[in-house]
């Protein structure tokens, strides 16, 4: 296609992006929060936004239907980051993927017993590496969202998820207990669009960066 896309996803991310797409001339033109399109014209004629899921972000870049993309380093490297150029930390979004277990339970006994974790998540690929770098042997159990619910109905001991103020696992009974890796949404880009596309590209990824600091 013509023109640059730029994959983004509604909610949190285009909440917290609206302002750096502001400040780099990308503002769109309509709400994509209200409007039910989802490909969404901005200030700039060639320049356009597409409505994503959040955990589908990398894959439009990667597969180059989006040139551009913002995604949350917990989706990338959930995702795994092929075939992606990950050239700018927005700064957005931030939070912290955690593992958590309800109060009172004793993790670092059962780790201790070498017992195998029943472990709850969406992150699947970043959980099971990082209790095979801990040598912890885990039952990964895949959700789709609410992680916090199942170690209260006893589907799994612990979860791995995302912890901002951490008020949901509070209100959960839940606890913190390690973290796994500090998270932020970063800009993502195709790297053959970069090549051939460069001319309009590069200026982008360099107001981006001017519009972070
Ligand atoms: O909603 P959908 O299923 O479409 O996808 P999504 O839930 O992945 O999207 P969205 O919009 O909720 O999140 C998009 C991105 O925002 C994530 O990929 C993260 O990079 C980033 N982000 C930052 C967060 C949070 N902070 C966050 N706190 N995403 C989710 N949460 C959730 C968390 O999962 C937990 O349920 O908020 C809850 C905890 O918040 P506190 O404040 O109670 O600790
Ligand atoms: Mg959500």
């Amino acid at each position: 296609m013509a023109g640059i896309g730029i994959a983004l996803s509604k909610g949190r991310i285009l909440a917290e992006a609206a302002p750096l797409l502001a400040r780099v001339g990308l503002a769109p033109r309509e709400d994509p929060e209200r409007s039910r399109k989802l490909v969404v014209a901005t200030a700039r004629r060639d320049v356009r936004l597409i409505v994503v899921r959040a955990s589908d972000a990398p894959t439009y870049v990667q597969y180059g239907a989006a040139d551009l993309g913002i995604a949350g380093l917990d989706v990338l490297a959930e995702h795994g980051g092929a075939g992606l150029y990950q050239p700018l930390d927005l700064g957005i979004a931030a939070c912290r993927m955690m593992v958590a277990v309800r109060r009172g339970f004793d993790y670092a006994r059962a780790v201790r017993q070498g017992a195998r974790l029943r472990v709850a998540t969406k992150y699947v690929h970043v959980t099971r590496a990082h209790f095979a770098a801990k040598g912890v042997h885990v039952d990964l159990i895949r959700l789709y969202g609410s992680m916090e619910l199942a170690p209260l109905v006893g589907l799994a001991d612990a979860i791995v998820d995302l912890v901002s103020s951490g008020q949901t696992l509070r209100a959960n009974h839940l606890v913190a207990i390690e973290e796994i890796m500090p998270v932020s949404a970063r800009l993502i880009v195709n790297p053959a669009a970069l090549k051939t596309k460069r001319a309009q590209l590069q200026p982008l990824i360099e107001a981006f960066a001017g519009a972070v600091r």
